[in-house]
Formats: C-alpha cells, sequence, structure tokens
C-alpha cells in the first residue's frame, strides 16, 4: 500500500524494516532483490520517482518500506517540504522502523544529506544499517577502498568513538546478487529481536506495548 500522508501508515504491528537513502541509489531495486521480485518496488532511471512511502507486507511478517528518495535537485522546493515532513512523520510516529536501512552508492563520497539522516537516525535511537549499492560497478580493490572509507564516515558522523563507529558497512548488488545473503542476516536479527521483545512482553517482563497497541514496540527509543 501506499501512503501519500501518516494516517495511511499500516496500524497491524508488523516489524518494519525501511529503506532510505538519496534518489536513485538503488532502494527500490535492493527491495525487489531482497524479495527475489522484479518489478514490485517501481524503479527509475529518472530520480524521484518514489514519491509516497510504499509499504509492502512480506508473508504476513513484516513490513518492506520504500522511502522516497532526497537530495534531488530538479525537485520543487514544496514538493520537497512535503516529503521531508512525510517522512519525519513516518520516523517519529507510532511506525516509526525497527531498522532504517541506509543506502549510499558504493562510488560516490556521501553527502551532507547522508550525514544529516545518519544523525537523525542516531538521535532518535532508530536502529541503521549503512550498505553500499551498486557494487558491481566497482572492481574488488574499489569496492574494499568504497568499504574503509563509508566505515571512516559513519564513525566521524556518529561522533562517539567505539559506538556507530562499530557498526559493519555492507556492500550489495541488486544485479548480481552480492551481500543480499548478509543484510537478510541482519533482517532476520533485528525480526528475532522484535519478536522475542514481544513475548517477553506477553509474559509480563517487559512493559505494555507503545502507542496504536503495536505488540513488537515498546515507548521511544527502544528496539
Ligand atoms: N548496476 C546496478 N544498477 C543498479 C543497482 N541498483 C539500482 N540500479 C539502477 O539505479 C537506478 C535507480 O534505481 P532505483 O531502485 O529506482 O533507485 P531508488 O533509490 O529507488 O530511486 P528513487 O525512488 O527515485 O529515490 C536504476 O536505473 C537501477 O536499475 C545495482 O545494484 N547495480
Ligand atoms: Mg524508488
Amino acid at each position: 500500500m501506499s501512503a501519500a500522508q501518516p494516517d495511511l501508515f499500516p496500524r497491524d504491528g508488523f516489524p518494519e524494516i525501511a529503506f532510505m537513502g538519496r534518489s536513485n541509489v538503488g532502494k527500490s531495486s535492493l527491495l525487489n532483490a531482497l524479495l527475489g521480485v522484479k518489478g514490485l518496488a517501481r524503479t527509475s532511471k529518472s530520480p524521484g520517482r518514489t514519491q509516497a512511502i510504499h509499504f509492502y507486507r512480506v508473508n504476513d511478517r513484516l513490513y518492506f518500506v520504500d522511502l522516497p528518495g532526497y537530495g534531488y535537485a530538479k525537485v520543487p522546493r514544496e514538493m520537497r517540504a512535503a516529503w521531508q515532513q512525510l517522512v519525519e512523520s513516518y520516523l517519529q510516529g507510532a511506525s516509526r522502523p525497527d531498522l532504517a536501512v541506509q543506502l549510499v552508492d558504493a562510488r560516490h563520497e556521501p553527502t551532507d544529506l547522508d550525514g544529516e539522516l545518519l544523525e537523525w537516525l542516531g538521535a532518535r535511537g532508530i536502529r541503521h544499517q549503512i550498505v553500499l549499492t551498486k557494487a558491481d560497478k566497482l572492481s574488488r580493490s574499489e569496492r574494499a577502498r568504497a568499504l574503509q572509507r563509508a566505515a571512516g564516515w559513519l564513525g566521524g558522523s556518529a561522533g562517539e568513538p567505539g559506538g556507530d563507529a562499530a557498526m559493519k558497512v555492507l556492500a550489495v548488488s541488486a544485479v548480481t546478487g552480492d551481500g543480499l545473503p548478509q543484510l537478510w542476516k541482519i533482517i532476520d536479527d533485528v525480526l528475532e529481536l522484535t519478536l522475542n521483545k514481544a513475548t517477553l512482553r506477553a509474559a509480563g517482563s517487559l512493559p505494555a506495548p507503545g502507542p496504536r497497541g503495536n505488540p513488537y514496540r515498546g515507548g521511544r527509543n527502544t528496539l
């Protein structure tokens, strides 16, 4: 389902894995590749294609959430503000993601907007994973360099030595499938954690669910 306004966000409480990153970085392609379904999320050579938040319910177990890309200069200012508001209300609302997969093109330096998103996710305690996309376009040594650069960037913008810097950056390709099993493992781990919390909560050893009676989540800043 597509939601261009917050009251349309799903309310059934399945864990949510959000794909975020600048326009054209490969969010929709990665989502399709992870699910092995071509053309499920629309992809395009022209940036700015995904204009609402798209929720894909996977096997009645979780949502994959395809967010509008940022940083596309040709988008009119009012439209950009509307997108930002939509994305913010998603990240801040009861439907906040259990994992934000932040995509950066393996061939390019992360931009200031990438840095802002990273800090923003960190400040809100949203679990995130940095993924470098389009790894097929790089040689083995270029890929190693890109991973190193991203790890350095991550440490720098996280601002806490040993904190997020310890998080592993992952390189993937929607074309060759490289890195997809590793990304699924990360997603599975988050799902397990979320479901364990739900079980503990049901047993009365964790506080009651947060807003909207979501069985998988506690309050703010908890996964
Ligand atoms: N070679 C290569 N091309 C890719 C890969 N992933 C995406 N692309 C291409 O990059 C372009 C953009 O991909 P999308 O998946 O539409 O990107 P997006 O981030 O969803 O873009 P917006 O929805 O506009 O924000 C398309 O031409 C894709 O075919 C990849 O892993 N390898
Ligand atoms: Mg897209």
